[in-house]
């Protein structure tokens, strides 16, 4: 089913960092959207006491703000969907979408590895809040295409000597009738956090009820997302999207453009050599919309993407932004298990065929989150900025 552009759209987390700029840009695409997300991430901000530097409204204030800004309403659906089958199901049966973009798990591996109860709130919520849309679906029997965002950690970060595909890999299944036999497989799995495991199980869901079930799914491999506004929150300051820079939420490049906004010198874990997948904020929700624009054909096996820009060692990341901004780089032990070093080659050719054209992290863009960053820098928490190892000065969440 080719460009067939959805009318309605839920967005499943589109209160978060990467929904809400996606649930605004559907929204401003003319189309009806619905915005389910149970707060967890603000909850546990609370018990955590981590907080966004910038100044995140409530739901409904922001609601409200699109609303006086664009003229458009988004529709907002407190709800749990790890939890509540029937719920989800019914608001389903309500708006009838064409696609759900699926957001709503906890998304920290930090987080993920804390405690045992951080682990098993991560793999219940995270797999629970999949199995409950997937079945939503089979139950309401709607033609609805579920979008999901996965993770490029899903493979790991062992050096390989090929350019990860996305998500099948053709392997030789010699016999002695057919020397040669190629397969596609599912790539294989090689998780570096209980977080990053939950998005390998979420993989496996997606492989049954698309074959099985015959859903339409688009499991979208994203690297680590930087950046803090898009074109459309940048409107009003009452739109302004979530800034995480703490050990635990804040993901490397935002931190260390936060950090060097402060002064603080830039926090590369080990030697930096670590290498990782990025993408810019407003490419992810460009590339959401092809996704969605572009949907599997009923009965295709999981349409799996590569939603990354480029590949660069965290140094290298530290590198381009000390450059320009005169930040030091101090080397700090390495709070995780990871490998100290490692190459990475990702394409992304699916999205480049559909005419995605990449933002770089050279092309300087990435200063206006260090604009952001000093402008909010009264709100900062320095004692965040440090990593705490396991367990360290946190409570427990969840049941
Ligand atoms: P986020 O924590 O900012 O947003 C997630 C949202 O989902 C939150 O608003 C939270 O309240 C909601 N949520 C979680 N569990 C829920 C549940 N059971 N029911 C309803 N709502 C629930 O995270 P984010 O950075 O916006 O990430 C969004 C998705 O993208 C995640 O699945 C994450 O794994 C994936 N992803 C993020 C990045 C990144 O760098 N931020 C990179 C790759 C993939
Ligand atoms: N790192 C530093 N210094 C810091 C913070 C991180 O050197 O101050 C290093 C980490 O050790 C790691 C790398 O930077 O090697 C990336 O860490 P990150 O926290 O930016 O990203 P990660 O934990 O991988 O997770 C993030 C999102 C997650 C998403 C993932 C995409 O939180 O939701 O799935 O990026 S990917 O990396 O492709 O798996």
């Amino acid at each position: 089913m080719p460009n067939a552009h959805p009318r309605t759209v839920l967005v499943l987390g589109g209160d978060g960092f990467c929904g809400w700029p996606t649930a605004l840009d559907q929204s401003d695409r003319g189309r009806k959207v619905v915005i389910v997300d149970n707060l967890s991430r603000r909850k546990i901000d609370a018990e955590l006491g981590t907080a966004s530097l910038t100044p995140i409204q409530s739901p409904e204030r922001r609601l409200e703000a699109w609303r006086e800004t664009s003229g458009r309403s988004i529709d907002f659906v407190d709800l749990d969907v790890s939890s509540d089958v029937e719920a989800l199901s019914a608001v389903l049966e309500e708006h009838r979408p064409d696609a759900v973009v699926h957001f709503a798990e906890q998304r920290s591996a930090p987080y993920s590895m804390l405690s045992t109860t951080h682990r098993n709130y991560t793999v219940r919520n995270n797999l629970m809040a999949t199995q409950n849309l997937l079945e939503a679906i089979r139950l309401t029997r709607l033609p609805t295409h579920i979008v999901h965002l996965g993770s490029v950690g899903v493979y790991g970060y062992s050096s390989k000597d090929w350019t990860m595909p996305e998500g099948y890999l053709a392997v030789t299944v010699p016999s002695s009738e057919h020397p040669d036999r190629q397969v596609e497989i599912l790539h294989p799995f090689e998780p570096v956090s209980i977080y990053h495991l939950s998005k390998c199980m979420d993989a496996q869901l997606f492989e049954f009820y698309a074959r099985y079930d015959r859903l339409r799914i688009t499991d979208l491999h994203q690297g680590v997302v930087w950046g803090t506004q898009t074109r459309l929150t940048k409107q009003n300051d009452l739109l302004i999207n979530r800034f995480d820079y703490d050990s635990i939420w804040g993901t490397v490049v935002n931190r260390f453009l936060m950090q060097a906004a402060l002064g603080h010198p830039l926090t590369v874990y080990g030697e930096g050599e670590q290498t990782r997948a990025f993408i810019h904020l407003e490419d992810a929700v460009t590339c959401v919309n092809l996704a969605l624009e572009n949907p599997p054909a009923a009965r295709e096996r999981v349409r799996i993407r590569n939603q990354v820009a480029e590949c660069l060692r965290v140094v290298d990341v530290a590198g381009v932004i000390s450059d320009s901004t005169g930040a030091a780089i101090t080397y700090v032990d390495n709070p995780r298990i990871e490998e100290a070093q490692n190459t990475l080659q990702v394409t992304n050719d699916s999205f480049s065929e559909l005419g995605f054209i990449p933002t770089f992290l050279r092309d300087g863009i990435w200063r206006e989150s260090v604009d952001i960053a000093q402008r909010f820098r009264d709100c900062a928490d320095l004692d965040r900025i440090m990593p705490h190892r396991s367990g360290e000065h946190v409570r427990a969440v969840g049941a």
